[in-house]
């Protein structure tokens, strides 16, 4: 393993003014987005929405520092034949690759999950590397109800996150470590600082254990906010100064930089907490964003499955991805968003 490199990679990604698109929805997952804009969930269309945001130039090359692809995409070629990494790269950006497996049911854990894919994983990660990936990302996945998360599913899926990090590590890939504290309930917010405070403090705990090396990560942590059926809602400022804390305790300054999920929060709100955390400055990491939803909505619905509404599109994703970067830098104001509509 090369540390220095790693570190160049994982200091790139989380530049000052620069995040991550997360663009690896698994063909599930982009099913459901596709039926909500009435897009049939073929491998050309994949291709083509695909392709239209990599092919964004302008907000590729100012406000996108890496993407986030599919086991489908990496292989796959734009219309005209360029490989889609190729794209990625022509923009200054850089390409990564998805390599959990999803989850699974974890035994003796009742509505619990457990992510999967870490046994074959020594032989597929050389591939991706030559394919151009720089780094990878793997997702866990600990929702909050009535007697959940237990401490089996926080040990057992930080222990997972570890060993995927180190491999990565070893086959020169920067690790996103993804452990996301699900948004899905009706628990306020400090539920959700404490059990996030505990995954964490955890996954650092067997990132330790398993000699990862924290200046070649990039973390992806959930924001610390009340779940959707809340009736306690949290205010920009709340969630903004709980996170930091909360990052402040569990996160070495060793990491070079964190990358939230926007894990259902709306496009705006992901960008007002990002922002109000980085106005908070003085922190030891880089905070940026490495959104799925939050980027890719506007541009989802502009997009619509129609050739004829590219140009539509790509100026919705620019927009929201020039809103993250100014977010990212602490820069962002309400109106700008009011101007752009
Ligand atoms: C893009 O969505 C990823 C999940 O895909 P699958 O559920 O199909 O595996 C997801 O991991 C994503 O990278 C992160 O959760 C960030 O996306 P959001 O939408 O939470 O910002």
């Amino acid at each position: 393993m090369n540390l220095a490199d790693l570190n160049k990679i994982a200091v790139a990604m989380t530049a000052a003014g620069k995040g991550i698109l997360a663009a690896d929805e698994s063909t599930g997952t982009i099913k459901k987005r596709f039926d909500a804009i009435n897009t049939e969930n073929t491998e050309d269309n994949r291709r083509d929405y695909r392709e239209m945001m990599f092919r964004t130039t302008e907000a590729m090359k100012n406000y996108v520092s890496g993407v986030i692809l599919y086991d489908e995409t990496i292989w796959q070629k734009a219309k005209d034949g360029t490989p889609l990494v190729k794209l990625i790269e022509q923009a200054g950006s850089i390409p990564g690759i998805k390599v959990d497996e999803g989850t699974k049911p974890l035994p003796n854990c009742p509505g619990e999950l457990i992510t999967v894919g870490l046994d074959k994983l020594a032989d597929r990660l050389p591939k991706y590397y030559e394919a151009g990936a720089r780094f990878a990302k793997w997702r866990a996945v600990i929702d909050i109800g009535a007697g959940i998360p237990s401490h089996t599913a926080i040990m057992t899926n930080a222990h997972a996150l570890a060993r995927y990090a180190a491999l990565c590590q070893q086959a020169q890939i920067v690790p996103i470590v993804e452990p996301e504290v699900l948004m899905d309930g009706a628990h306020d917010i400090d539920r959700c600082y404490e059990v996030t405070q505990w995954v964490l403090k955890e996954t650092f705990q067997q990132l330790y254990f398993q000699r990862v090396e924290l200046e070649g990560i990039v973390l992806k942590p959930n924001m610390a906010v009340p779940g959707k059926k809340s009736a306690k809602k949290a205010s920009v400022e709340e969630v903004a100064e709980k996170t930091v804390r909360l990052l402040k305790d569990c996160v070495p300054g060793a990491v070079p930089g964190i990358a939230f999920l926007s894990g259902g929060q709306s496009d705006e709100e992901a960008t007002a907490h990002l922002d109000a955390m980085n106005k908070i400055g003085n922190l030891p990491w880089n905070l940026t964003f490495s959104y799925g939803r939050a980027l890719q909505a506007a541009p989802q619905k502009a997009w619509s499955g129609k050739a004829a509404n590219v140009a539509a599109a790509q100026a919705a994703f620019t927009h929201r991805a020039k809103m993250n970067s100014l977010a990212a830098l602490g820069k962002w104001a309400a109106d700008l968003e009011k101007k752009a509509a």
